[in-house]
């Protein structure tokens, strides 16, 4: 399978709480590509426009409230199967219900204060790209271990 892409996004507590580096390392080991990365602080229009599916839900202020509170950190990650492989080790939405073993489930208890987001689908991934990233800010390059990691037979 070709490589996919998706955005993450390191949310504010993930930096206040200094575990930043852990959460990549995770992503790391696994065998992502780190194909474009910045710390930055989300405007009120950004997070708006990265949340506009949520815009319905009673949630959605709070939440637009947390994002812009504090930098972030964000990313786009590569590899196999990329967006799932994410979602599946960032762990259930909700740090008390996410699974041990997964980066919500080993790092936190909270709902709102979830730390990490990861795009949920190949349109999402696309869109949010779009939005976070300018044209030159991903970058196409070749890492060493890459025909071992991709490897499907
Ligand atoms: P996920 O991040 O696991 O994809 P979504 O897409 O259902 O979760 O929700 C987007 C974000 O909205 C979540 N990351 C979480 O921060 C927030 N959120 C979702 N549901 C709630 C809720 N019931 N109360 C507070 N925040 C919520």
């Amino acid at each position: 399978m070709a490589a996919e892409r998706t955005l993450i996004i390191f949310k504010p507590d993930s930096l206040q709480r200094r575990i930043a580096g852990r959460i990549l390392t995770r992503f790391e080991d696994k065998g992502l590509k780190i194909a474009g990365m910045k710390l930055m602080q989300i405007s009120e229009e950004l997070a708006h426009e990265h949340y506009a599916p949520h815009k319905e839900r009673p949630f959605f202020k709070p939440l637009v409230s947390f994002m812009t509170s504090a930098p972030v950190v964000v990313l786009c990650l590569e590899g196999s199967r990329a967006i799932e492989v994410c979602r599946k080790m960032m762990g259930a939405t909700f740090g008390f219900a996410a699974e041990p073993g997964t980066i919500r489930g080993d790092f936190g208890i909270s709902n709102q204060f979830n730390l990490i987001h990861g795009s949920d689908s190949a349109e999402s991934a696309e869109r949010e790209i779009g939005l976070f990233f300018n044209e030159g800010e991903i970058l196409e390059y070749a890492v060493t271990d890459e025909a071992w990691l991709a490897d499907e037979s």
